[in-house]
């Protein structure tokens, strides 16, 4: 279950990009992109699970990993590598009994405790956040701050990612201060082209020692 985060780790928004996860998975692979989460909050399982067999198919042929939000059921159903968890959805360990040992499992925490409590349990990743405010997730938890990053990676063995309203600006800052990625959604998807905008954090944070 030892996973090597890519640092970008992109989540697809198909209100926000008016544009199939299977597009959305083609431009950020296109700009050097590894690893990224169908995020859908709004279509009905069917149509999702139309959608999700499709980015699958692309990002298979492009070398992407790609992680189903909220749905362990339609993340069997597409072969995808895995599901990312919050903490109202199936518990981590029922997830896995459901996935095997070697799908990964992501869980999102939004405070010290949740993430230590995480740091035991059978997922992949922790994330944390939102770091900084976000326009994107309805209904966010409170903002932890840059420092939550340092705290939490302190303290947990698993690796870290860190999500909610970072931008290419900040997201040095956020590397620098523990995360292995940071999961953006945005400032990745805002940009007028897509596949530029995530070269240009694939290469910004490669640079990073
Ligand atoms: N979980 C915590 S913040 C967030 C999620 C899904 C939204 C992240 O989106 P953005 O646009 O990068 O702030
Ligand atoms: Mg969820």
């Amino acid at each position: 279950m030892a996973m090597n985060l890519p640092r970008v780790y992109a989540i697809t928004d198909c209100r926000l990009t008016g544009l199939s996860h299977a597009e959305q998975v083609r431009r950020l692979a296109a700009g050097g992109v590894r690893l990224i989460q169908l995020r859908e909050k709004t279509a009905s399982p069917r149509a999702f699970y139309e959608q999700a067999r499709e980015a699958v198919a692309v990002a298979r042929e492009l070398g992407v990993q790609v992680l189903i939000n909220d749905r362990v059921d339609i993340a069997l159903a597409v072969g995808a590598d895995g599901v990312h968890l919050g903490q109202e959805d199936l518990p981590p360990e029922k997830a896995r009994a459901l996935l095997g040992p070697d799908r990964l499992i992501g869980f999102s925490t939004h405070s010290l405790e949740q993430a230590l409590a995480a740091d035991a349990w059978p997922v992949d990743y922790i994330a944390i956040g939102p770091i900084f405010p976000t326009q994107t997730k309805e209904h966010p938890d409170p903002v932890v701050g840059v420092e939550m990053v340092r705290a939490v990676r302190a303290r947990i063995r698993k690796p870290l990612v860190a999500i909610g309203g970072i931008t290419l600006e900040t997201a040095p800052r956020v590397i620098a201060a523990g995360a292995d990625a940071v999961a953006v959604i945005a400032d990745l998807l805002r940009a007028p082209d897509i596949t530029a905008r995530a070269r240009q954090y694939v290469e910004t944070l490669a640079a990073l020692p």
